[in-house]
Formats: structure tokens, sequence, C-alpha cells
């Protein structure tokens, strides 16, 4: 089969994490294109910065039209959508309850790359934010989080919207994962654990750096 879209991509970065995971829950084939961004910092140099003038990782590059999409949101949807069209379960757009809801949790992942996210690259590669200030709003947004997923599995819910994983799921779940890199754990928050436990279960999971996988027991 062919690639269906090129990812500039760096193996550290959830963002970038994000697409690898949903290419490989779909098993949707796609050309990689590693980018040194630490200590290179190849996500700005001219190549990259005139595909992406943010400056940001991932990029995609569409097969089909060329398109170039810069926010991994974006990139989330296109996926959803060229699997399986607007019937697609992990992108209801239309859907006049649902689609919202997954627009919103794909909002708080954006949140989490803006909190945890520069914690964790602070963490890690000494980044030059406020670390401290990054990981106070990181854990907001676990509490956040817990709240939400504390009152969806009340209500017998599993996933951060409807009956099948979502997109928001998948833009919520690397920062998560990963919180710990920047010193957040997960200790007091057990409804984020039975989450996180369900996403590594699905079909098709992939990991990263950081992240293990469950173990077998199939
Ligand atoms: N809005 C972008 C943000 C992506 C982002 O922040 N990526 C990080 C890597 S995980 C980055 O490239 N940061 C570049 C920098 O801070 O220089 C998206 O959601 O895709």
């Amino acid at each position: 089969m062919s690639a269906a879209f090129t990812l500039y991509d760096y193996v550290l970065s959830g963002n970038c994490y994000k697409i690898r995971l949903f290419a490989s829950l779909l098993a949707m084939p796609y050309q990689s294109v590693a980018i040194d961004f630490y200590p290179g910092y190849e996500h700005r140099s001219e190549r990259m910065l005139s595909l992406n003038p943010a400056g940001t990782l991932p990029v995609m590059v569409t097969s089909a039209g060329g398109q170039v999409l810069t926010e991994t949101n974006a990139m989330l949807a296109w996926m959803a959508l060229h699997d399986g069209g607007a019937q697609t379960p992990w992108f209801p757009a239309v859907d006049p309850a649902l689609g919202p809801q997954v627009q919103q949790g794909l909002a708080f992942g954006a949140g989490l790359t803006d909190s945890i996210g520069l914690a964790r690259l602070h963490a890690m590669l000494d980044w030059p934010v406020d670390g401290e200030a990054a990981k106070r709003a990181g854990l907001k947004h676990l509490r956040a989080l817990e709240l939400h997923l504390t009152d969806r599995q009340i209500d017998g819910g599993l996933w951060w919207a409807g009956a099948h994983p979502t997109i928001a799921d998948l833009a919520c779940f690397p920062y998560v994962a990963l919180s710990p890199d920047a010193g957040l754990e997960h200790d007091g928050f057990p409804a984020i654990r039975r989450w996180l436990y369900a996403v590594r279960s699905l079909p098709g999971f992939a990991t990263m750096p950081g992240i293990h996988p469950l173990h077998e027991l199939r």
C-alpha cells in the first residue's frame, strides 16, 4: 500500500507520537522524515520554516493533493476522515452531541501541549521556559481531566466522549501518559489511570520512549 502522507517527525515529540499512534491504530501507511529537533533545532531550519512558518513539529504533507497540515488536531481529523469518511467513529464531526464534545477534547489536548508538554521539554532538554509555571498548569490539567473522566466513568463511559475512542482521546493521551517525565505522577488520578490503560489496550497500539506497552497477556 502506498503512503497516505509524509510526516516530518521527531521520536521524542508527544505531538508527533499522536500521529504515529493513530497511523498504527488505523494501519495507515505513511512515510516518516526524521527531523533533528534537539540538539539540531532543524524544525527551525529554512527548509522546515518554508513548510511550517510556525516552526513546530509535526508537519504532515498528504500524498493525494499535497495538503500541508501544521496542527496536530487537523492531522488527526484528516486521518480519521481519510480512513473512514464521514461515518468514521474516530471523528463524529457532524453528530450534534458528540461532535462538539470531541472538539472540546481536541482543545484540551492542545492545552496539555502548552502545559505538560512544555514542563517536560524543560525537565528533559532544559527548554528555556518557566518550568515550574508549566508544571503547575499541567497539574491543573490533570485535575480537570480526572474530574471529566470520573464523571464519564460514573455514567458507564470510558472514553473522552461517546462509546468509541475518538481523536479527542488521542489528542490527550501522549502528554498525560508522559507527564511523569515532567515530575507529574499518576498516583492520585485513578480515573486517568483507567483511561490510560484502556488506550494502551487498543488493538494496534504503538509506544514511544517513556510510554511502556502493556504486558502481553493474550
Ligand atoms: N500547535 C501545534 C504545536 C506543536 C508543538 O508545540 N510541537 C512542539 C514539539 S512537540 C514544537 O515543535 N515546538 C517547537 C519549539 O518550541 O521550538 C500542534 O498542535 O501541532
